[in-house]
């Protein structure tokens, strides 16, 4: 017989025993001690958004009367705007030059930039235009007369001027640029040339100069969010599509925020309108900044609200509680980002 062929009786015992082992221990490495997860210093609270200090802002400039550029009303309204941002503590940055609007004419353009913690390097940018629309091309009268903006216009900047002054009393966290764009709504007219290229370039005239000519060269932040339009009755926000190409998850971030804080009800999880034109569009294409309009959809109307570009576009249809759901939204947003 071949005494290699025979294990002894002691060697098999304990083959078995370490087969059984291995059985017992499902032959996997023992499981990693837990990793605590990070500890990660509470924030302080959100600030309250004082929605009545919001719409005393969109008063205030609508009391100015038209913001429409190369006006006297313009610059006092301007003026006001900086300002309140100087009092607030920030550093001012004004870009003052001259676009060409749609129908050949030079006007002044006066893009006004609000920086909170500018040494600090990570931002981000809340934006909205503080123009308003020369003409009332949507209306039946009085057509060839400017409107109030209250919602087109002065709503998006009421609402950066109460979220202003809490961030300018924040210390954690990335800084803040508020934007306040010119010249945004002096686009051609609806008529021949409606989704021309060259009729889309005529609208976003103060935040197509800011993209090619930022305040800071080299200009980036973490992402960016654009108010237009955020303060009529009853007003619904949806997931606009182009911001969604663009900044999928800055969208899910603000929708999912909105939710997380009672406003469900305004900013409806549905993709339902493509706004190839307005300042988002040079932000996202040109700066690269993951940027998304908050821009009212009206689906009765399938556009911005029966009122928009028309004379009804005044404080009437301005109501506190659709402030106070972006407001709260943008700052919970902003609050949260360390
Ligand atoms: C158009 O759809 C023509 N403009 C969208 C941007 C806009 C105009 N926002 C305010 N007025
Ligand atoms: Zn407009």
């Amino acid at each position: 017989m071949n005494k290699s062929s025979i294990i002894p009786a002691p060697w098999s015992l304990i083959v078995c025993a370490a087969t059984l082992l291995l059985i017992a221990c499902g032959n996997e490495p023992p499981p990693p001690a837990p990793v605590p997860a990070p500890v990660l210093p509470a924030l302080p609270p959100t600030p309250e958004f004082d929605a009545d200090s919001a719409y005393a802002w969109v008063a205030a400039q609508v009391a100015f009367g038209p913001r429409v550029p190369a006006t006297a009303a313009h610059t006092a309204c301007g003026d006001a705007l900086v300002a309140r941002f100087k009092a607030l503590g920030a550093e001012v940055v004004e870009q003052t030059g001259s676009v060409t609007v749609y129908s050949g004419q030079k006007v002044p353009l006066r893009n006004i930039i609000a920086r909170f913690k500018p040494e600090v390097k990570e931002r981000v940018l809340l934006f909205a235009h503080w123009d308003t629309r020369p003409f009332a091309d949507k209306d039946d009268e009085r057509k060839n007369e400017p409107i109030d903006g209250a919602n087109d216009g002065a709503s998006g900047v009421g609402v950066l001027m109460e979220v202003a002054r809490s961030i300018a009393k924040k210390d954690h966290g990335p800084g803040v640029d508020i934007l306040l764009t010119d010249v945004e709504d002096y686009g051609q007219p609806s008529g021949a040339m409606v989704g021309d290229e060259r009729s889309m370039e005529t609208w976003a005239l103060g935040a197509q100069y800011f993209a090619k000519n930022p305040h800071v060269s080299g200009y980036t932040a973490r992402f960016g969010i654009l108010l237009d339009m955020v303060g009529a009755k009853d007003a619904k926000f949806y997931r606009e599509a182009l911001s969604m190409q663009f900044a999928p998850a800055v969208v899910n971030k603000v929708w999912r925020t909105a939710a997380a804080i009672g406003h469900g009800d305004r900013f409806i999880q549905e993709t339902k309108y493509f706004v190839g034109i307005d300042d988002h569009v040079p932000v996202n294409k040109v700066l690269r900044i993951p940027s998304i309009d908050i821009i009212q959809y009206d689906p009765s109307t399938q556009a911005f609200g029966p009122y928009w570009h028309t004379h009804d576009d005044n404080l009437s249809v301005i109501d506190r509680e659709t402030l106070r759901a972006v407001g709260r939204t943008v700052l919970e947003v902003v609050w949260q980002e360390r």
